[in-house]
């Protein structure tokens, strides 16, 4: 039809497993198997109400580039089927590196029916090379500003097969953000921001630094603050900020979270333990609505994080930070990873110890998971500590930690698994979630539905590491 606006479609895939819907490894690797089970499981709308749900920041971005003549739709597979009956002239895709699999399975269905498809998000960002094939156009790195010219050229009928961020975008131009896309009552809260990007530091699990860079940009305080006001309008629940270090700028988030105290908003982020001995800022915080910061503790012992380049957290310190943080009022989720180059078999102790003292709101107790792209995965394969052929990243399932994916430096892996299990299994029981609960410094009924998630989804996970261990068992005796 002439003339008619270009349709468009941005979709967020499922993960196979975690805060976005809990299920067996075994369940998630048979429905992914298949385009037709893919069919089944995407197109036939069978998706759960997911309890913590946000939606993506990186569609609601892209989704608010306005452009003539392109209407642009929104389809989360969280909840909805994918809108296979109706006409679309792009359909585009964010990839994460846990959904690889149904994402090209999604875009291989899509392109047998002539739908052009354009893969975007981190593991293209990171692996521009294994989308190619599966996609008409490939957009590599954080498409602010991309987005637009790809829109225009789809206008044009001239678009490029790819699309590359040559210098990051600047954050101090004003973009603002729209939900008019979303089903805002489909989600735990629609209140998504980011005030930041980039991290100053270099732990070698992680991709932020590798994709975003290690300089921090910041977005100005009143187009952020502005931002907030508007979203409160149509949304009135909490606020995630979802900066990977909210106090990494002291400077900036002082200035900004004063303006917002007058707002009365309540907000969770991310924040490192070095919040803690920084009272100034926390008491701005507590007064701005902060009701719960999740902080990378990663390692109580100081071995373990350096061995991952991990040095602004000292373990001496720890204990201190994380009681300061709870005593302004705040909620801490303390999030760990068990399996660190330096552990040992007496670290579930340790943790245990850790979580008992500090009082710790909600424990995340996590595998580590080598991603690719990072400088874990590239050492640990140099060292042939992966479970799978690291060219295979296929193999590997990035999901909610139910599997190991590599050999631990220090302790077997036959020894390891079980001694995770023994520590989640303590860490995470219906009683002990009442207790948390009832001495949270607030959020009382988050804190307990989260702990309560966490009873089931750890149980789920130590079944699928029961399974891994009865497989590498079965895999020695051959
Ligand atoms: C909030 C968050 C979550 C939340 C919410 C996710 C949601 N609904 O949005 C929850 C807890 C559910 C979550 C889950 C997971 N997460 Co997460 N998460 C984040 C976090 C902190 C912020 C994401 C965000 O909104 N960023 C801001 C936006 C603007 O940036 P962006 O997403 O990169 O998008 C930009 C570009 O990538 C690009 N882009 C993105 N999508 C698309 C699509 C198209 C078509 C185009 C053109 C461009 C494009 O343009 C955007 C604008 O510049 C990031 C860390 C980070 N700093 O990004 C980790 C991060 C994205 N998560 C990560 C991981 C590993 C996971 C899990 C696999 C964890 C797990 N084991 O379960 C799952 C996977 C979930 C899934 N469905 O795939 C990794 C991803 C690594 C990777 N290589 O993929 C990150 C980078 C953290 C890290 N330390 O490495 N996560
Ligand atoms: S502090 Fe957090 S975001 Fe920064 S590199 Fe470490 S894990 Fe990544």
């Amino acid at each position: 039809m002439p003339g008619a606006d270009k349709a468009v479609l941005l979709v967020f895939i499922q993960a196979d497993s975690g805060v976005d819907g809990a299920a067996l490894l075994g369940d998630a690797a048979r429905s992914t198997a298949l385009f037709s089970s893919l069919k089944d499981t995407l197109f036939s709308g069978i998706i759960r109400r997911a309890q913590f749900a946000i939606p993506p920041l990186s569609l609601m971005i892209l989704g608010s580039v306005q452009v003539d003549g392109v209407r642009q739709e929104y389809c989360d597979l969280r909840f909805e089927r994918f809108p296979a009956d109706r006409h679309w002239d792009l359909v585009g895709i964010s990839v994460q590196t846990g959904a690889v699999r149904p994402a090209f399975e999604l875009a291989a269905a899509l392109r047998h029916r002539g739908v052009k498809v354009v893969l975007g998000g981190p593991y293209v960002t990171l692996f521009a090379e294994r989308c190619r094939e599966h996609a008409d156009v490939l957009v590599c790195g954080e498409a602010d500003d991309l987005w637009r010219e790809v829109l225009l050229d789809l206008r044009k009928g001239e678009l490029r097969a790819e699309y590359r961020q040559e210098t990051p975008p600047d954050l101090s131009l004003s973009r603002p953000v729209s939900k008019s896309m979303l089903d805002i009552k489909s989600y735990f809260t629609t209140n998504v921001v980011q005030t930041t990007r980039g991290c100053p530091y270099s732990c070698d699990f992680c991709t932020v630094h590798v994709m975003n860079g290690h300089r921090l940009r910041h977005r100005p305080v009143k187009d952020v603050q502005r931002e907030v006001e508007g979203f409160l309008k149509e949304d009135r629940r909490i606020f995630f900020f979802l900066d990977d270090t909210i106090n990494a700028d002291e400077r900036y988030a002082r200035e900004l979270f004063n303006g917002l105290i007058p707002l009365g908003i309540r907000w969770v982020g991310q924040s490192t333990t070095a919040l803690g001995e920084n009272p100034a800022l926390l008491e701005v915080f507590a007064r701005s609505g902060c009701g719960a910061l999740l902080v990378g503790i990663e390692s109580i012992g100081d071995g373990s994080n350096h061995a991952h380049h991990k040095f602004h957290n000292p373990a001496s310190r720890q204990v201190a930070s994380i009681k300061a943080i709870r005593d302004a009022g705040i909620c801490v989720y303390g999030s760990f990873i068990y399996g660190l180059d330096g552990d040992t078999l007496d670290m579930p102790r340790r943790i245990e110890e850790f979580i008992e003292e500090t009082g710790v709101d909600v424990p995340g107790i996590n595998l580590l998971r080598p991603i690719p792209g990072t400088d874990l995965f590239t050492r640990l394969a140099g060292e042939h500590r992966l479970l799978h052929d690291p060219g295979n990243h296929d193999a590997f399932r990035f999901s909610w930690g139910q599997e190991m994916l590599y050999r631990p430096k220090a302790v077997s892996i036959e020894s390891f698994i079980p001694s995770y299990t023994g520590l989640t299994k303590r860490v995470f029981t219906v009683a002990n979630a009442l207790k948390r609960a009832a001495s949270a410094p607030t959020l009382r009924a988050s804190v307990l539905s989260f702990n309560l998630l966490y009873v089931h989804l750890y149980g789920l996970a130590r079944r699928d590491l029961y399974r891994q261990l009865a497989t590498l068992a079965g895999a020695g005796e051959g």
